[in-house]
């Protein structure tokens, strides 16, 4: 590989068989050809080498995948995260009075099929509040330090996509409450597209290469690079959680799930949902030759999804909701290894320059883009704990627009009012029929702040028969 400060732009091209990507260059004026070089000579070329391997073992017409072989794979054992037991419940619950969990939101997608136009965090998703995503999500994270006397340091994910209207939403909305210093921005990187028959990068600019960000799997690197896993370290955090921006009932600081990675002695530990149709769009948890790994819906074919044990259960059931815990210790030796995560392609439509400088808008996929998975890190950790909860409890994802049948902003509503209706009830609070009701996320963390909140009194006969946000200690 050249030494890039060494070689002028062409003799790097021409070294990486790349010099396809100058044929404009001409035509560039100064700040156009500076924009092409610093892209040219930020790029990883060992990276992209690996990327074009991978695609020339992949070119064919129909760009298919090798056969999975899960012969003799089974669904893990599972947890739950509402067992109950008194020594997980302590353990967790100790881990967070400690502050020694860390968090890590993954808010770098584009949220393609949601079709909205900015980050999915500032998506409005409250039933009755409209709250933001990350109003909601950073309220539970204000509600767990507010119980256990402890802030929990965030790290959110951004990208190219993201990064600036993230920031400036935050800077808006003074952190949705957090404290600036308990938050970490770090961007994402991206990888190059490459042509699906020859494996050459791509135009989509007389001055730009093609691009996509380089998955969820990006954040070891990008967090690492951004000195995230030292300002972990520096704030005695032991556990790291990750999850997903688009699931308002997350829950990734349950006590529970903390306790049960602690009591396990887990360096992986995951959250699944019991996946009833095999259609549903999550990844599986399987189990094969004593290796817990994730296989991704789009990896599995129809005939395993929808395959059924004895009892009509899917043999492949638990439903992966991206919700994990690692030790920081696992996540600071997986991001010195660059080689930690597989890549995984994907068969795109990707628009590109032809050889007028002509836009090319390809009807059909015409290249591959790379992405890796954070997932992949199961394999290599030496324990992995798995903890079911019910997708009524803690899933409840937006990814597709107003009107769709799933994963909807309706769907997610429903979700969110029933949820609050049920834990309503069960702290003895009556909802009239067809009310909406939410739960303020900042003020209630859980049954406990409910029942205290049922007991204060401040709702006439317990009794709601508006719609309203549901606030410890305020009635509104
Ligand atoms: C993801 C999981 C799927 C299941 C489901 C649950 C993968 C590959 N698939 O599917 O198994 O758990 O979620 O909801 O993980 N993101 C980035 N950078 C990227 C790409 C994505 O930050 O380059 C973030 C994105 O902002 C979102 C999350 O990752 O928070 C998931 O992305 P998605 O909605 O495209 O994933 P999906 O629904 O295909």
């Amino acid at each position: 590989m050249p030494t890039p400060s060494k070689t002028t732009i062409h003799e790097l091209a021409a070294s990486v068989n790349q010099l396809h990507l100058l044929a404009f260059w001409g035509q560039l004026d100064a700040a156009g050809r500076h924009r092409l070089e610093d892209q040219l000579r930020s790029f990883d070329w060992n990276q992209i080498a690996a990327c074009q391997q991978l695609a020339a073992s992949r070119q064919s017409t129909t760009a298919k995948a090798p056969p999975l072989d899960l012969s003799g794979a089974r669904t893990p054992p599972c947890h739950s995260l509402s067992s109950g037991d008194p020594a997980v419940i302590k353990a967790g619950r100790e881990a967070l009075a400690a502050g020694s969990v860390g968090a890590i939101l993954v808010a770098g997608g584009q949220g393609t099929r949601l079709g909205f136009d900015g980050p999915k965090g500032t998506f409005p998703i409250g039933p009755v509040s409209r709250a933001t995503l990350f109003e909601l999500l950073f309220g539970s994270l204000k509600a767990v330090e507010r119980r256990y006397g402890r802030w929990v340091p965030l790290a959110i994910m951004t990208s190219t996509a993201t990064d600036a209207a993230t920031r400036e939403f935050l800077n808006q909305h003074q952190y949705c409450g957090l404290d600036p210093k308990q938050v970490l921005l770090f961007r994402q990187g991206t990888l190059p597209a490459v042509d699906a028959v020859n494996g050459q990068l791509l135009l989509d600019a007389p001055d730009h290469v093609a691009v996509a960000p380089d998955g969820h799997g990006g954040m070891l690197a990008a967090l690492a690079a951004a000195g995230g896993l030292d300002w972990f370290a520096s704030q005695g955090v032991e556990t790291v959680v990750s999850f997903q921006v688009d699931n308002p009932l997350a829950r990734p600081l349950d006590p529970e799930f903390i306790g049960r990675h602690r009591l396990t002695a887990a360096t992986f530990s995951t959250q699944i949902v019991p996946k009833t149709d095999p259609t549903e769009r999550v990844g599986v948890v399987v189990e094969q030759n004593g290796i817990t790994r994730v296989v991704e819906y789009s990896d599995l074919p129809e005939i395993l999804a929808a395959e059924q044990l004895a009892d009509g259960q899917l043999r492949f059931h638990a439903g992966s909701i991206a919700i994990h815990a690692f030790d920081r210790s696992f996540l600071e030796q997986a991001a010195a290894n660059t080689d930690s995560l597989p890549l995984h392609l994907a068969h795109k439509k990707v628009p590109f320059l032809d050889a007028d400088g002509q836009l090319v808008e390809p009807a059909s996929p015409n290249a591959f883009k790379f992405e890796r998975f954070i997932f992949d890190l199961m394999p290599l950790a030496e324990r992995v704990s798995v903890v079911e909860v019910s997708a009524a409890e803690g899933f409840a994802p937006l990814k597709n627009p107003s009107g769709a049948v799933s994963d909807s902003p309706e769907t997610v509503h429903q979700a969110m009012v029933d949820y609050a209706r049920r834990h309503l009830a069960a702290a003895g609070i009556t909802v009239a029929d067809g009310i909406d009701v939410e739960l303020d996320a900042a003020t209630i963390l859980d049954d406990d702040d409910l029942r205290q909140f049922a007991a204060a009194g401040s709702l006439p006969g317990n009794r709601i028969d508006q719609p309203q946000v549901v606030r410890a200690g305020e009635h509104r």
